[in-house]
């Protein structure tokens, strides 16, 4: 199966920790990297005052099934010293969600997919459009026409 994973980063040194994720991906079971966005440097959605995002986009063949999936990148942001007692929506260093699995769809609370921030977040549309422009979102048609309804002045290449 095809999955896009969403990376997201703003404490210690977000840049590697979004590298470092990526490099991390590629070492999971079952899995394969296939391809990987360039990165992006955008101000925080929802609660202010926390550092500016790292974000990114990876695209991986798995043969996990969506909540091995999601095991394995709760494990991976475990590593990256990531607390789940923090305040919701507060600063991290690093967040792996699952964007898209196929053409899977779920509404469970613990695993919502296609994410349900993914139709109106420029730091997501516009990584995965560098690596799947063609893509369909399930449920909510071409990518590129949701991108056509996000602001992208925010997003700042990283090199
Ligand atoms: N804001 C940005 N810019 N990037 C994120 O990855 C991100 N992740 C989050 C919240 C706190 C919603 N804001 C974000 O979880």
């Amino acid at each position: 199966m095809i999955a896009y994973i969403g990376i997201g980063s703003n404490l210690k040194a977000p840049v590697e920790q979004v590298r470092q994720a990526i490099e991390a991906l590629s070492t999971l079971t079952q899995t394969q990297l296939l391809k990987a966005s360039p990165l992006y440097q955008n101000p925080p959605m929802g609660p202010a005052g926390q550092p500016d995002y790292v974000n990114a986009v990876a695209g991986i063949e798995t043969t996990l099934k969506p909540w091995a999936l999601l095991s394995a990148l709760q494990r991976l942001e475990a590593q990256a010293g990531r607390r789940r007692d923090g305040e919701r929506w507060g600063p991290r260093p690093l967040d792996l969600d699952i964007l898209i699995y196929g053409d899977w769809q779920s509404q469970a609370p613990e695993l919502t997919v296609p994410h349900p921030g993914l139709p109106a977040r420029a730091f997501v549309l516009y990584p995965l459009a560098d690596i799947a422009p063609d893509l369909r979102v399930p449920g909510h048609g071409p990518l590129v026409s949701l991108l056509a309804d996000v602001n992208a002045s925010d997003l700042i290449l990283v090199d």
